[in-house]
């Protein structure tokens, strides 16, 4: 299942206690303890939810080790290092945000484990009484906290359910959505990569989306990163116009951000009228003053030029 918010709990490692050993003639020689191991978080570009992460388990970092004899400070605590999709907030549980995580593999410091105590060879020269004396490792910083996905992605694929959108993710990146001859076969946002460019299909839009109506709108915040919209349009439909109007009247419901957007249009299934009518189809959009491309998941070239258009427009907007 698609999570796109969770809660963890994190803590890092405490500090190793300070040892209390002697030598020869009494000689104070306990080493202090290690540090605790801190929690970093990285981003990765291969995960695009949270269901890879456990929420009912706490993520630890390692302890560090006691001091030993002979003045041997302990070994320093693991690391843990938190994988999480890109781009990912961190808030604590009175909403502060902690953390935002926006690039890839570079890990980011969240937790600072625990200082390891001192052992008594720290405090030799405090004279008599001062022998005996070693402190504790201090606990690692420790968080509940919540954190929230906002995809990233360059172009956004929107429409009524069924125009096809999935499809032409599947044709032009390699993304392995689902896709089927019902409505809302796509239940949760899907990316795929075409070169450098981060395609996200979404679920299908209907009217009254914006009401609660169909999947509803909890999606929007994962298309605030996004440059473009693409918007597909069926040739199936009796009255493609129509539908468009209808979509574009929802989605400035739904979100004015969105729906400020650059839009290109995307005629699909050109197979299902004869070949003929394309440009007629075309001309009818013409009034929107917007980009409009015709495409089918048969059609290689059709699938090679909304590539370029798609390129082209991303360069444009950059
Ligand atoms: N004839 C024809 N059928 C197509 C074409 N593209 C997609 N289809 C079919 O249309 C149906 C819907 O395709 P999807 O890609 O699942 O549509 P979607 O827009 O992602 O649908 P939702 O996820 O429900 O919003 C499937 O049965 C596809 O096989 C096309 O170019 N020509
Ligand atoms: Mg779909």
């Amino acid at each position: 299942m698609f999570r796109d918010r969770i809660r963890l709990k994190m803590k890092a490692g405490r500090g190793g206690n300070g040892k209390v050993a002697f030598g020869p003639y009494h000689r104070p020689l306990g080493g202090n303890g290690g540090n605790g191991g801190d929690i970093y978080v990285q981003g990765s570009e291969s995960m695009y939810d949270f269901s890879a992460l456990k929420t009912e388990f706490t993520y630890a970092a390692g302890d560090g080790e006691p001091g030993g004899s002979n003045n041997l400070t302990g070994r320093n605590g693991k690391d843990l290092i938190i994988k999480v999709p890109l781009k990912t907030l961190i808030y604590d549980l009175d909403d502060k945000l902690v953390a935002s995580v926006d690039k890839p593999n570079v890990p980011q410091l969240l937790l600072k484990g625990g200082e390891g105590g001192l052992g008594n060879w720290y405090f030799r020269k405090g004279g008599i009484g001062a022998a005996e004396v070693s402190t504790l490792g201090k606990d690692g910083e420790s968080l509940k906290a919540s954190l929230v996905l906002e995809l990233q992605s360059d172009i956004i694929f929107i429409g009524l359910p069924n125009a096809g959108k999935s499809s032409i993710l599947n044709e032009l990146s390699n993304a392995d959505a689902k896709v089927a001859a019902y409505a809302f076969t796509t239940l949760s946002p899907q990316l795929g990569r075409m070169g450098d460019i981060v395609l996200m299909d979404l679920p299908g839009l209907i009217e009254k989306t914006s009401e609660g109506k169909g999947l509803g709108t909890s999606f929007v915040k994962h298309t605030k990163s996004s440059k473009l919209v693409a918007h597909f349009v069926s040739l199936e439909s009796d009255d493609p116009v129509r539908d468009y109007r209808l979509m574009r009247d929802e989605l400035k419901a739904i979100d004015a951000e969105l729906a400020k957007k650059p839009e290109i249009i995307i005629l699909t299934k050109t197979d299902v009228i004869p070949a003929a009518d394309i440009e007629s189809k075309k001309k009818l959009f013409k009034k929107f003053k917007k980009t409009v491309t015709s495409v089918s998941t048969f059609d290689f070239d059709a699938l090679e030029e909304l590539k370029k258009v798609l390129e082209d427009f991303v360069q444009k907007v950059k």
